[in-house]
């Protein structure tokens, strides 16, 4: 029988509540919302999500009156499921909300990851060592060594102290800065990582809560394991992605350009049809894709808001696709035209966090506020779309996504824009060239380019970039590298490489010699010309860590 009837759900308003409903139900088993004081009592396990930020997140559980009854519930030794904003919120507060205190269940603070030597924030997957001795027979449940989701920006960082040691279950390095990535103390288990979206080791972690609860049984005991000898696997992750719209019969399709042209003989005929959204996408799940992402590429037509054509594929997603799930198109503000309301791009963003994205990704209307914040003397007025949504969501889950294309010039004298030397020359043999941002699908060409666009939208408080390349799209040839090593010295962001990719060799140039932090495909993938596992063990091959396929 895999019904439980205590089983809660703490939904406060933070995005994720979806997709650990989805995750459970996948599971075989029901979970109920906690709604007011009373279902605190009837609850016998309550699973704690949590995105975006931290006063964000106190301040939901404040205005819904659940602080009291949460700590009730804790004090009566009932078991709780914190997950990432969910755990953190468990502390004394955070370098995110100074002014804001935390539950103060445990002792310490949440501060911010540095970004001196690496992206910020940490996007990706990555191991989590069990800190104390004696206690691995029990890792995770008996998940030993595998890899967990994480998406922050703070965290609370592990000293291996004696105070840390009360609580602390596991610690994960991301490169010079070791933080808490779990704990475990008493009736109270948490993650910094997400389990709903850790795949079928995650999935794992979620079944073993609602069945045994805690993740060990007896005292806590031995050595600590110090900072300085926890190790990292942390992986690169392999993208898989689907530009969606409709066809010429009114079905939505999964389909793909070359140079963003989407039709057959050069525009002239159908447009391509490489399958269904999430038919793929559970396939590149299921082949091992470290997240997937959905673009709607006609999001600059006007289309009533009930119709977006990605809710539903959303929806349906999430209840097979167990890896984080970045949106994009039409993410704006918008006037309805069936009803005439006014959406704000934060509404717009919610419907589709709420559908169950784990990221927006903003095109278009990113480059309007870019070219705003630099006309306005680079002043923060917090009127933009990215602005809006990363401060509620937090940045993490704001993608910008980059549509350039190549201007050449004789000299970088020719243009105000930043230029480069280029190793592939013009059509006119010009030896420079800079890279001009469009908007709408690649139909309209701006004054800006792609240094100007990435800065800005990194100070406005996107936490990603997708960097295609219009020019190398659909083309198989390999990604423009010389694009993405200017736009990665320039920004601290997490750099998605895409567009061109066409054997796995590109795929490892684009993390060796770019330096990008995910690495994405569609063609090679949608034509089954590669599989995400050849690229995974070629880049292993090759010492790149990847994330074991399951
Ligand atoms: O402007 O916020 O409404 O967002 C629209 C989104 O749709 C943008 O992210 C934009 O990149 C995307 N888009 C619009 N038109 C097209 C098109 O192809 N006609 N697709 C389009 C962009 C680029 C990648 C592609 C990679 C990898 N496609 O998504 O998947 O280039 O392809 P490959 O591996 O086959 O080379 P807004």
């Amino acid at each position: 029988d895999q019904s439980n009837d205590g089983l809660y759900l703490l939904d406060y308003g933070a995005g994720n509540s979806g997709s650990v409903i989805n995750a459970v139900e996948f599971l075989g088993y029901k979970i109920n919302v906690i709604k007011n004081e009373k279902d605190f009592e009837n609850a016998k396990k309550v699973i704690f999500p949590g995105v975006g930020s931290f006063d964000h997140a106190m301040r939901q559980l404040r205005n819904k009156g659940f602080i009291e009854p949460l700590l009730k519930y804790v004090a009566a030794g009932k078991p709780l499921l914190g997950i990432c904003v969910g755990m953190q919120v468990l502390f004394e507060g955070s370098e995110e909300s100074p002014s804001e205190q935390g539950l103060g269940i445990l002792k310490g603070r949440v501060s911010k990851f540095s970004d001196e030597n690496k992206t910020v924030p940490n996007i990706g997957w990555n191991s989590a060592v069990i800190v104390q001795e004696g206690e691995k027979a029990n890792d995770f449940y008996g998940v030993v060594d595998k890899s967990f989701y994480f998406v922050h920006s703070y965290a609370v960082m592990y000293t291996g102290s004696e105070d840390q040691l009360d609580y602390v279950y596991s610690a994960s390095r991301y490169k010079d800065e070791v933080f808490v990535s779990s704990v475990w103390k008493d009736n109270i288990f948490a993650t910094q990582f997400h389990p709903e979206k850790s795949g079928k080791v995650g999935l794992k972690i979620l079944e073993q809560f609602i069945k045994n609860a805690m993740p060990r049984v007896g005292a806590t005991q031995g050595t600590a394991t110090q900072p300085e000898a926890v190790e990292s696997l942390l992986s690169v992750r392999v993208v898989a992605c689907m530009d969606v719209r409709e066809n010429d019969h009114g079905d939505l399709v999964v389909t793909k350009g070359d140079q963003y042209d989407v039709r057959e003989d050069k525009g002239e005929g159908q447009v391509r049809n490489l399958g269904k959204p999430v038919d793929l996408a559970t396939k590149y799940y299921t082949e091992g894709a470290d997240e997937v992402v959905f673009l709607n590429i006609t999001s600059f037509r006007n289309i009533p808001v009930n119709d977006y054509p990605m809710l539903e594929i959303l929806r349906r997603a999430s209840k097979t696709v167990f890896v984080p799930m970045t949106v994009g198109g039409g993410i704006r503000s918008i006037t309805d035209p069936a009803s005439n309301k006014v959406y704000s791009a934060v509404d717009i963003a919610d419907l589709y966090f709420r559908a169950g994205a784990d990221k927006i990704s903003i095109g278009s209307d990113s480059v309007y506020a870019a070219e705003n914040y630099i006309n306005s003397n680079r002043t923060l007025d917090g009127s933009s779309s990215v602005e809006q949504i990363s401060k509620q969501y937090g940045s993490q889950a704001v993608v910008v996504s980059i549509d350039p294309k190549r201007v050449y010039v004789d000299h970088p004298s020719c243009t105000s824009h930043t230029t480069i030397k280029t190793m592939k020359p013009g059509p006119n043999n010009e030896e420079y060239c800079w890279f001009q941002v469009t908007v709408k699908g690649g139909r309209e060409a701006r004054d800006l380019d792609v240094v100007q666009l990435a800065t800005a939208v990194q100070a406005l408080g996107a936490g990603e970039i997708l960097l295609n390349c219009i020019d190398t799209d659909g083309s198989n040839s390999g990604y423009d590298l010389e694009l993405l090593s200017l736009v990665r010295k320039h920004v601290t962001i997490p750099i998605v490489a895409s567009s061109g990719a066409g054997k796995p060799d590109h795929f490892l140039q684009a993390i060796n010699i770019a330096r990008s932090d995910a690495v994405l495909a569609a063609g090679v993938f949608h034509r089954d010309q590669l599989k995400i596992n050849d690229v995974k063990r070629y880049l292993m091959d090759s010492g790149v860590n990847t994330r074991p396929s399951l």
